[in-house]
């Protein structure tokens, strides 16, 4: 049995993150981790802050705070607020750690080696009122190639085109606003990446399980031609070019290009992991120690498909070592906010800390993985929103685990009944179980979340439609051991939806499985399992719980409508 390595790309340290960002990658790559381990498989699930580069040094200015004192800050704010998420990464590492330091300048050294680093001379902007150059973020101007006004020395927002800040029409400094600027010689560190284009071709035509998004964008780049890219940057805060402690001669005040460091991270934080719990990181990233039986999966939305498909394999299978490489890969459209986007600079939109201040997080986690945006881009709404919680979690979810909990205390004597013998409308409800979790697990084993979210809806609602034509509350007044038959049943389902329900909606599912006495059994069930739905215990104590989902009210929708949609561009 494989082990299962997962990493969710790395949310940059420029403050709490939005609700595009949880639903694009660390909230299905928590739904994967959690369902891994639920099947007894080991499981490593990685992530960190990213914490280099312009978007860094700017909020940090922003911010008023030293960059360094900034990082560690937001580092732990976002690391708390993910723990309230119940994104349960075994390691939530930091892109400024020494190991990713060490391990960054070891790669550019044997990339180096290899032949596929060079120095070359640049020309880039340099504003005259800051006295410094101006890589990436700290410039920005009208894009090329669509014409948007307030594109980035290093991505369009308007059109997503990887651009370079000498693209840019009539640039300005983000520092100053000074247009006063000029192209000026500047030494940069390339990698070689056209020297790898047959390499990396061979090792994309070989990623059979990819899906159609990352395959079709790591291949439109490969038609393209891959370009050498430049890693460094002449900014102070990263890691520095350096080998074995000494700046690179004529690199002293430059460093590593985040995006170069970035993806490194997933290794480097692994490797903080081992530093602090004694794990192995070279069992899952060296195939000579190994990592042969890993099956690495990666999450992302899709503007870090190209950094993930081409950039980081590159700078892996260029260094000749015998690195693991991603298996798997899932890619997200956008989460939108309303047609617009969301936007962590203008604050635009629903944030993770704002969320939980709202409401709970499982209702969040619900929605977000039953309409993820998978197959294209999808726009939050409230009411989707409400509808999703109202309906899945409070009228279908909710009531049957309350109404069936219920009417064993008052009507029988509050414990797993006795008696009876399973009848037709019971073997058709196995058999639609099974059926059902066959499905669902198909579906998350295959990373499509919204067939999974509806497979375990149809599991919730083919629940209700059970009780509903079995009638126990009938049964009662005539046939004691019929009503007991039912009501075991569905206490038995009771304890299956917990099982089933953990991975998306971990704190509920902890309190429904608490309520019928099985508290920590995470383990997932097999759909073949014939005993599926009279496993408990007979006369064991179970009892309803408190209220499980409160139904969201028109009136919260139209003030929170209000409130958030305040903000226009
Ligand atoms: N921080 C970009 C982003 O959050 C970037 C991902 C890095 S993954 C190595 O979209
Ligand atoms: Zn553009």
């Amino acid at each position: 049995m494989s082990r299962i390595l997962i990493t969710s790309a790395l949310p940059y340290i420029n403050g709490i993150k939005h609700l595009g960002n949880l639903a694009g990658s660390m909230l299905p790559a928590d739904v994967f981790a959690r369902f891994q381990r639920a099947q007894g498989r080991e499981t490593l699930f990685i992530c960190a802050t990213d914490e280099h580069g312009t978007p860094a040094e700017l909020a940090a200015a922003a911010a008023g705070q030293d960059v360094a004192d900034y990082c560690a800050e937001q580092h732990q704010l976002q690391k708390d607020i993910a723990l309230r998420f119940g994104l349960s990464f075994d390691w939530f590492g930091r892109s400024s750690s020494p190991q990713n330091r060490d391990l960054t300048q070891h790669l550019a050294s044997v990339l180096e080696a290899q032949g596929l680093i060079e120095e070359r001379v640049d020309q880039m902007i340099y504003s005259l009122a800051d006295k410094r150059f101006l890589p990436d973020r700290y410039v920005e101007g009208t894009c090329p190639k669509c014409s948007f006004e307030k594109a980035r020395g290093d991505q369009c927002d308007g059109c997503g085109a990887l651009l370079d800040p000498t693209d840019l029409i009539n640039p300005y400094s983000t520092i100053s606003g000074s247009r006063d600027i000029e192209v000026r010689d500047t030494r940069h560190l390339y990698l070689l990446q056209s020297k790898m284009q047959d390499r990396l071709r061979t090792w994309i035509d070989g990623r059979k399980d990819w899906p159609q998004l990352a395959k079709s964008i790591a291949n439109k780049h490969l038609d393209e031609g891959l370009i050498d890219r430049g890693i460094t940057r002449d900014l102070v805060w990263g890691v520095p070019v350096a080998h074995d402690g000494v700046a690179r001669p004529g690199f002293e005040n430059k460093v590593f290009y985040v995006w170069f460091d970035a993806p490194i991270e997933y290794i480097a934080a692994t490797q903080e992991w081992a530093d602090a719990t004694g794990g192995d990181w070279k069992g899952w990233w060296r195939t000579d120690a190994g990592a042969d039986d890993v099956r690495y999966v990666e999450f992302m939305g899709k503007d870090n498909v190209a950094f993930h498909t081409v950039s980081f394999p590159a700078t892996l299978l260029g260094s000749g070592e015998p690195w693991k490489l991603v298996d798997q890969l899932k890619a997200f459209n956008w989460l939108n906010w309303h047609g617009g986007k969301f936007s962590t600079s203008n604050r635009r939109g629903v944030f993770m800390d704002a969320a939980l201040d709202l409401l709970p997080p499982d209702l969040w986690r619900w929605y977000l993985i039953a309409n993820a945006p998978e197959g294209s881009d999808t726009a939050f709404t409230w009411e989707q929103f409400q509808s999703a919680v109202n309906r899945d979690l409070a009228d279908v979810l909710g009531n049957f685990v309350n109404r069936i909990l219920k009417f064993n205390e008052t009507k029988l004597d509050g414990t797993v009944p006795d008696g009876g013998e399973p009848g037709e409308l019971e073997i058709a409800l196995l058999a639609s179980v099974q059926e059902k979790i066959a499905s669902l697990t198909e579906n998350l084993e295959a990373l499509e979340y919204r067939k999974a979210a509806q497979d375990l809806r149809a599991l919730w609602v083919a629940g209700n439609e059970y009780l509903q034509v079995a009638a126990p509350w009938t049964a009662i007044k005539t046939d004691r051991d019929r009503a007991a038959v039912v009501v075991r049943t569905a206490i038995n389902l009771v304890a299956l939806y917990a099982r089933l329900s953990s991975p998306f909606i971990p704190f509920s599912a902890a309190i429904i499985a608490e309520a019928v006495g099985e508290a920590g059994v995470t383990a997932w069930p097999l759909a073949s399992d014939a005993g599926l739905l009279d496993s408990l215990p007979r006369g064991r104590t179970v009892r309803a719980p408190e209220v499980l989902f409160k139904k969201i009210e028109d009136d919260q929708v139209a003030e929170w409508t209000k409130q958030f949609d305040g903000v226009e561009e």
